[in-house]
This record gives C-alpha cells, sequence and structure tokens, in this order.
C-alpha cells in the first residue's frame, strides 16, 4: 500500500513562527513520525509540500496508478481551492483532509473546507498527532475500498 502525503502553503515555516498556535514541531519532524508509523504498517510514504496551488494539483493528478491513498493538509487553499477540490475529485483516489488545528473553532473563515465534500472525512485538532491519524484512516479507508 503506497499513501501520499501533501502539504499546502506555508506549512514549511511549521516550528519556526507562531508556535502558540502551531507547536515547535517542525514538518521535517513530522514528516520522521509519519514515516516511522508507515514502516511499522508496512506502508509506503510519498511526503510533499509546496506553496503553490498548481504543484500540488500536479501532484494530485500524478498520484493516479502511484498511490492508494492522499492525506492532504491543504493548509489556507483549503479554505479558497476550487483547483484542489476539482483535482481530488477528477483522480478518485480515497482523499482525507487533514489539520493540526481544529478549523472549526477557530476563526469563520477557517470553518468551511472547499475540499471537505470530495474527501473520504476530515480529522483536524490533534496537533501532529492529526498526521499519524491520517495515515491509520488510510489503512482502514483502503481496507473498506467498497464501503467506506
Ligand atoms: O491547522 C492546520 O493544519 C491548517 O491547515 C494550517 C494552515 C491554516 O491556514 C488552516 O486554516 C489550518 C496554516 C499553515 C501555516 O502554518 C504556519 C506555520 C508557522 C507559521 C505560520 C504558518
Amino acid at each position: 500500500m503506497k499513501v501520499l502525503f501533501l502539504n499546502g502553503p506555508n506549512l514549511n515555516l511549521l516550528g519556526t513562527r507562531e508556535p502558540e498556535v502551531y507547536g515547535r514541531t517542525t514538518l521535517a519532524d513530522i514528516e520522521a513520525k509519519v514515516r516511522e508509523r508507515a514502516a511499522q504498517l508496512k506502508i509506503e510514504i510519498g511526503f510533499r509540500q509546496s506553496n503553490v496551488e498548481g504543484e500540488l494539483v500536479n501532484w494530485i493528478q500524478e498520484a493516479k496508478g502511484k498511490f492508494d491513498v492522499i492525506v492532504i493538509n491543504a493548509a489556507a487553499y483549503t479554505h479558497t481551492s476550487i483547483a484542489l477540490r476539482d483535482a481530488i475529485s477528477a483522480v478518485g483516489i480515497p482523499t482525507i483532509e487533514i489539520h493540526l488545528s481544529n478549523i472549526h473553532a477557530r476563526e469563520e473563515f477557517r470553518h468551511k473546507s472547499l475540499i471537505a465534500s470530495v474527501c473520504k472525512g476530515q480529522i483536524c485538532g490533534f496537533g501532529q498527532k492529526s498526521y499519524i491519524l491520517g495515515l491509520e484512516a488510510a489503512v482502514y479507508v483502503n481496507e473498506n475500498k467498497k464501503t467506506s
């Protein structure tokens, strides 16, 4: 099984700015934790970050036939990007939306996710653990392809 983790804009700054909101863990730390858990579960991982919307769209399209599940923290594009929504819908790869923070407990503009309706489900509010939960949800979705 192969899972592609995609990370949107500014997540490369994790651990270096606004630690009161996003903590002191870097994206590289999170990737290492995800890879550790994936090794235990015998899952192959792709892990990428971009600040460019079109690059994320390209990676979603290129995942077809290469990855079984996508786990995406689309960051601010969650709330703005019809292009990401259309790409997820078009490729038909089961996709799980994740966030570090609880977007529903934050500013009103973060409550709406444009990708939620084309994702299998959403995990938010658990800090870096959201990524591990996303990986475990990916296993569940892949094992229950017809029903989940
Ligand atoms: O909680 C999440 O994971 C978010 O996807 C993070 C996004 C935010 O726009 C979403 O509403 C929720 C922001 C990621 C930016 O991360 C930063 C890290 C350090 C300093 C500044 C931004």
